[in-house]
């Protein structure tokens, strides 16, 4: 039943229009695909999306090493089947055969598997207790590498805190309108345009784009009749340069970098931010854990990438108490799940992340179920992102009925 049969592997396009991969896997009774994201701002410590000579360079290692392996093996045996996606690598990050090709092998096998058991991916991989949903996280302001001329702050993001999952992918989505009219009231005849994951990008300031997300936070909250919460990704390493942090109109120490954003949690009520600090800056991690890690959700994306070693550094150190997942970070489901694991047993929440380069994919919503994280985040609009949000509609309701 979960005997591999066939399996195919080609270059689709991305959200950025570059080059991706999907693959696809066919077992005696079960079929799954899967598909890869991209990042722009990506940490230096995450495994090569693809090899240095590209996709097609990784799509030649599929066809001749990884196909002719999985062609009879059992699409059940999921460790099994990561631990030889490394061995046929070689490398310590996936360098040869690319990251990328990786995650959508060893996801479109798990699918695959789940399908041949007639069992939706969530179920599969989360077992029968997986029954509660992240709440979706939403950019709703971008700049840094997502977006030319926008802030320095890579996104402004929201959160709605309703019951209903449905309820939240729709709050968001209308605090996301309401920035967009705002921003037009605010900025007469200029240019408003949106960046790689759907947010709107405007030549703001950090601080103004940040009074303006809380305000339309605010606004959409008493509409709506439940909160929508402010919340960041700094996306810090990306302005981390010769041991300071630099803004177009200022640059901070370390030290002053942990008062700097631990004001902005004071002044703005911020539910979460992510990537406050740079990617080795593990120290000023921990100083602003102990200073407002109680009541502000402090998430490590490029500090962890998804690695269980770098988080378990974390963990005894103190630094952060959350974890982005982005499987792509990492290469496999089943490495994915060590992470994940080992957040939990630390008491670390899990916030499943879409990339900024994606595609209509939609497997990271059965993962955040799965995984029993805290958020998704996965944007608010535009359809690799609806992509995400819509099948999340389609598991509530499976969990409901
Ligand atoms: C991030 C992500 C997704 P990228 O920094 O969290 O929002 O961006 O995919 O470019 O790394
Ligand atoms: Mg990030």
């Amino acid at each position: 039943m979960t005997i591999i049969e066939n399996a195919a592997a080609r270059k689709i396009l991305d959200s950025r229009g570059n080059a991706t991969v999907e693959v696809e896997i066919l077992t005696e009774s079960g079929y799954g695909t899967a598909a890869a994201p991209s990042g722009a701002s990506t940490g230096e410590h995450e495994v090569m999306s693809f090899p240095e000579k590209g996709v097609d360079a990784s799509l030649k290692v599929f066809e001749d090493e990884v196909l002719p392996q999985l062609i009879g093996m059992d699409a059940s045996e999921q460790r099994f089947l990561d631990a030889l996606l490394h061995q046929i690598d070689g490398t310590p990050n996936f360098s040869r055969m690319g990251g990328n090709m990786a995650v959508a092998t060893s996801l479109a096998v798990a699918k695959a598997a789940a399908s041949a058991y007639s069992m939706p991916l969530y179920k599969y991989v989360g077992g029968a207790l997986s029954n509660s949903i992240p709440k979706p996280l939403a950019n709703v302001i971008g700049g840094g590498r997502h977006a030319i001329g926008g802030t320095d702050i890579q996104e402004f993001l929201v959160i709605s805190q309703a019951d209903k999952v449905s309820d939240c992918v729709f709050g968001n989505a209308r605090t996301h309108k309401i920035v967009g009219q705002m921003l037009k009231e605010k900025l007469p005849g200029h240019a408003i345009g949106k960046g790689d994951e759907g947010a709107w990008v405007a030549a703001l300031s950090n601080e103004d784009a940040l009074a303006l997300q809380v305000e339309a936070c605010d606004r959409a909250s008493s509409e709506l009749g439940f909160k929508v919460l402010p919340a960041l990704d700094m996306a810090a390493s990306e302005y981390f340069r010769e041991g300071k942090y630099h803004y177009k109109d200022k640059s901070f120490t370390p030290e002053e970098h942990v008062d700097f954003v631990a004001g902005l949690v004071e002044q703005f009520n911020l539910h979460l931010v992510e990537d406050p600090m740079d990617q080795n800056d593990y120290q000023s991690y921990v100083s602003l854990t102990d200073a407002v890690g109680s009541r502000c959700i402090i998430v490590g994306d490029d500090l962890f990438v998804t690695n269980r070693q770098r988080l378990e550094k974390g963990i005894e150190m103190g630094a952060a108490n959350a974890v982005l997942i982005k499987p792509n970070q990492i290469g496999t489901l089943t490495d994915t799940l060590e992470t994940v694991e080992l957040a939990k047993l630390n008491g670390y929440k899990t916030v499943i992340s879409h990339r900024s380069g994606e595609t209509s994919d939609d497997t990271i919503a059965h993962l955040g179920v799965a995984f029993g994280s805290y958020a998704i985040k996965t944007g608010a609009v535009g359809g690799e992102r609806t992509a995400k949000l819509n099948e999340l509609i389609r598991i509530e309701e499976d969990l409901e009925a």
